[in-house]
């Protein structure tokens, strides 16, 4: 019985190297070099092309390699089968650092030092403290919750909205549609972590952003996001920038990615654009989580951080 790394967008080799290494005892095949699709029992998969899993007549569970599973769910032919999710401290560490990289650039003006850098200006600019500045978080999930509290220790004053309600220490926690506005209303610096699902999608609009907090040191609102490109409108986001709604932007994620040539983004004075690597997935520690889960399922013992297909995440 094998397993299957069925991976589109990154580098499969890293992958297939290192599960080899640490699984010795084990057939290790990777699409699209072998052709045999019986016998396997499990797929390691990030954006598997649609319908492949499907072929596997042996298929007994899908693990994602990365968090977000909106790639898989969107194939129509998945298999019913268990699907797994990464949830581990080092892709989790990653992200926080990422958040925490970006609201901190914002807060402290760091594009304006760069721009008087290059102009040989020594132009200090007010600076109030984090104490001073909203920070909320769209997505109170493992990444979120991690994101919160490591701003919350920086002393931002941090709020979260989720789709459940919350009681996180010192994070001012909002649900539902209900609470969307009255969570806006408190927020210079919007983080989104949330998921894509049918519910999600298209969700940063123009009218979203025009709630958030505008009256503060930075100009206007600022926006980060990390979670996926088709939760943003993107014309909205270049509309707001346009409009002083926002006074900037940091965007991991696009609806198009890689994000093609012809995107204003890449040259948007306003925007700062990392190329989908908030939380990189590290081959050798998620082999390590995948095959400790597989070793408990073969024990007997139930598999953690099944996505819940009907949520969608
Ligand atoms: P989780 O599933 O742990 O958390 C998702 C959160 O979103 C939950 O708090 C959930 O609410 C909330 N949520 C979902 N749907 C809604 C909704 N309709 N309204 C309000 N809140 C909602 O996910 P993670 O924190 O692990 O990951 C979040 C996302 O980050 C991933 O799905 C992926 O897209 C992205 N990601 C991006 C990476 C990058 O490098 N850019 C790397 C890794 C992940 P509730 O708690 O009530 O269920
Ligand atoms: C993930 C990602 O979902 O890297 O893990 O985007």
């Amino acid at each position: 019985m094998s397993l299957l790394l069925a991976i589109q967008g990154w580098d499969r080799s890293a992958w297939a190297d290192r599960l080899r290494r640490l699984a010795p005892d084990r057939t290790i095949r990777v699409w699209p070099d072998d052709e045999d699709l019986a016998g396997i029992r499990y797929a390691l998969c990030w954006k598997p092309p649609e319908g492949l899993l499907a072929r596997l007549p042996d298929l007994e569970v899908i693990f994602s390699l990365g968090a977000g599973v909106d790639a898989l769910l969107g194939d129509p032919e998945l298999p019913g089968k268990p699907l797994v999710r990464i949830v581990d401290p080092d892709l989790t560490g990653r992200m926080t650092e990422w958040v925490v990289l970006q609201v901190l650039m914002h807060h402290r003006m760091q594009r304006r030092y760069d721009e008087s850098q290059r102009a040989k200006q020594w132009a200090p600019l007010d600076q109030p403290p984090a104490a001073a500045v909203g920070v909320g978080i769209m997505g109170l999930g493992v990444l979120g919750r991690a994101a919160a509290k490591a701003l919350r220790s920086l002393g931002f004053k941090v709020s979260g909205w989720s789709a459940s309600p919350k009681e996180i220490p010192d994070i001012a926690c909002f649900h539902g549609t209900d609470g969307l506005v009255p969570f806006l209303t408190e927020t210079d610096i919007l983080v989104v972590l949330l998921p894509l699902t049918p519910d999600t999608e298209a969700t940063i609009d123009y009218g979203l952003l025009s709630g958030l907090r505008r009256t503060n040191h930075m100009g206007g609102a600022v926006l980060i996001n990390a979670g996926r490109g088709r939760l943003q409108v993107e014309e909205d986001i270049l509309r707001a920038l346009a409009d002083g709604i926002l006074a900037a932007a940091s965007l991991d994620v696009f609806a198009e990615e890689p994000l093609p040539p012809s995107s204003p983004f890449w040259t948007h004075q306003k925007v700062t654009v990392t190329p989908h690597v908030a939380a990189d997935s590290d081959p050798d520690t998620i082999c390590r989580e995948i095959l400790r889960q597989i070793a408990n399922y073969e024990a007997g013992r139930p598999l953690e951080n099944v996505v819940d297909r009907r949520r969608g995440y």
